[in-house]
Order: structure tokens, then sequence, then C-alpha cells
């Protein structure tokens, strides 16, 4: 298989599609709800979905295909090749600030990691990596992370489990915004693990992230050290929904050990 040809071309549906989402801001976007009235989609999460579902059903018939909208593969297990896509990670950023969402795409053999690829649309940046070969941030290299004591971080973490909820004991994480330098929320997973390993934060916690929101990040941030997992400590198994922690080396520990209490 050759993967600098796939890499290639993953990286010119990203630019075409991030066209097509610039563009459709001349135009009037439908919103639908999903499972909830916050759970947002549009015609061009829909759109941009299908646009690379077809190009690559087209031209690598055999790879799968795992995306939010539900024009993809359903899939029982990671054998051959499967990119894991999210046309627009952070919707609801799309529809309210036209800004800070992201196009989120993971390209796994047998359940590795191989190509990785956040496109932050409207700043035009891609941070993208390929397993071995390092992390870069459009054409610059992304440097390995270094260790940050928890008093230095800032931890990309929604507020809503700062009060209590059913799935984490919220004393705990007062207990870790206190403790941290600051936090942070972009509301777009993609983008967050891109700036856990690009540096600009120092970890991202999540209670709910489904294959695509984190397939293409993990792969970026493994190349630069980070620390992907479950809340549970446990590998991402890419199969279906889970919690979510990436963290610079040092602080993975730390902070599950000490802050995380799953309900
Ligand atoms: P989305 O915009 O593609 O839905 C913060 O809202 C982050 O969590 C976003 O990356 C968002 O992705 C994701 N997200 C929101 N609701 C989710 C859910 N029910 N399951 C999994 N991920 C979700
Ligand atoms: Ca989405």
């Amino acid at each position: 298989m050759n993967l600098n040809a796939i890499d290639r071309y993953a990286k010119s549906l990203i630019k075409e599609a991030g066209h097509k989402i610039r563009v459709s801001f001349f135009s009037t976007i439908d919103i639908d709800s999903k499972a909830d009235a916050n759970d947002l989609v549009t015609n061009i999460d829909r759109e941009v979905e299908s646009f690379f579902i077809e190009r690559v059903r087209q031209d690598f018939p055999e790879h799968k295909m795992v995306s939010e909208e539900g024009f993809g593969d359903e899939i029982s297990s990671l054998d051959g090749v499967v990119w894991f896509l999210d046309p627009i990670d952070g919707t609801m950023n799309f529809i309210h600030q036209r800004r800070n969402f992201a196009i989120s795409l993971g390209i796994y053999v047998d359940g590795v990691g191989m190509l990785g690829y956040i496109y932050d649309v409207m700043r035009d940046e891609l941070y993208h990596a390929a397993k071995g070969e390092g992390a870069y941030f459009n054409d610059e290299r992304l440097p390995q992370l270094e260790i940050t004591p928890l008093e230095e971080a800032i931890i990309g973490i929604n507020a809503s489990w700062v009060a209590p909820n059913h799935r984490v004991e919220n004393e705990k994480i007062i207990e870790l915004v206190r403790r941290c330098r600051g936090t942070r929320s972009y509301g777009s997973a993609a983008i967050e693990l891109a700036y856990v390993s690009s540096g600009k934060i120092d970890a991202y916690i999540s209670m709910r992230l489904a294959p695509w929101d984190i397939a293409g990040g993990i792969v970026i941030a493994q190349e630069v050290g980070a620390v992907a997992t479950n809340l549970k400590g446990e590998t991402p198994h890419l199969l279906g929904s889970d919690t979510f922690i990436v963290t610079r080396p040092g602080l993975h520990e730390e902070i599950l050990s000490n802050y995380i209490r799953l309900k």
C-alpha cells in the first residue's frame, strides 16, 4: 500500500472540502437537530461527508469509511483500511461563530493509526501526521512535547463537568480547575487535540467522544509524545463512543489518578 499517495490524496480532498465549506457561507445553511435540540447538523455537514465518501469509494473501493452523518460504513472490526471522518467537528461553532471548527480525518490500517489530519477551515491551518514520520502544522514540523507541571498547565475542559453531573465526581474536577494555571473550552475536540499536540494547551478531557472526533488527532498527538487514552487509562477502541483524555507527557497519570473519579 502506498501511504504517501493516500496522504497526498487525503490532503487534496481536505483542501477542496475546506473550500466548499468557506463558500457555503455565501448561501443559506439549513440547520436540523439530531438526538437532542442542541445536537446540530447542517446540509453542509452532510454535503461534505458525501463528497469524501463518493471520492473514496470511487478511488479506493476496498477502504471503509466511518463518519458522523451516516453515509459511511458500519464496521464491527478495524481490519483493513478505515477512514474515520468528521466533516465538521464543532458544528455548533460552525453555525454560531463561523469559525472554530475543523475537518477531522484519521486513516487506520488494521487498527493502527497511520495518517491523521485536523484542518481548521477558517484559519487555513492543517495539522497532520504520518506514523513514525512526525507531526506538522502546515509545513512546519511540530517539536516533541516537554513535561509541564499541573500548576503551569492549561486544561481544555467543558464547564459542565464542574457542576454536579452523572458522569464524574465534580468536586474532584473543581480541585483540578483550581490547581491548574487555567482552563479553555474550544467546542471542537479535533481543535483541542491539535492544540495539545502543538503546545497551545497542555491537556484536554472529554466525557463523551465518537471515533471520528479523535481518530485523526490521536495520530498527530502520538507523533509529538502526547498520551491519549479513555478515562480508564485504556487505548481508545474506536468502535464506539467513549471518554477521552490527551495530555503532554507527565500530566496524564497525575490527572487520571488524582482528579478523575468516574461514576
Ligand atoms: P461535533 O461538533 O462534530 O458534534 C464538543 O462539543 C465536541 O464534542 C465536538 O467535537 C463535538 O463534535 C463533540 N460531540 C458533541 N456531542 C457529542 C456526542 N453526543 N457524542 C460524541 N461527540 C460529541
Ligand atoms: Ca461533526
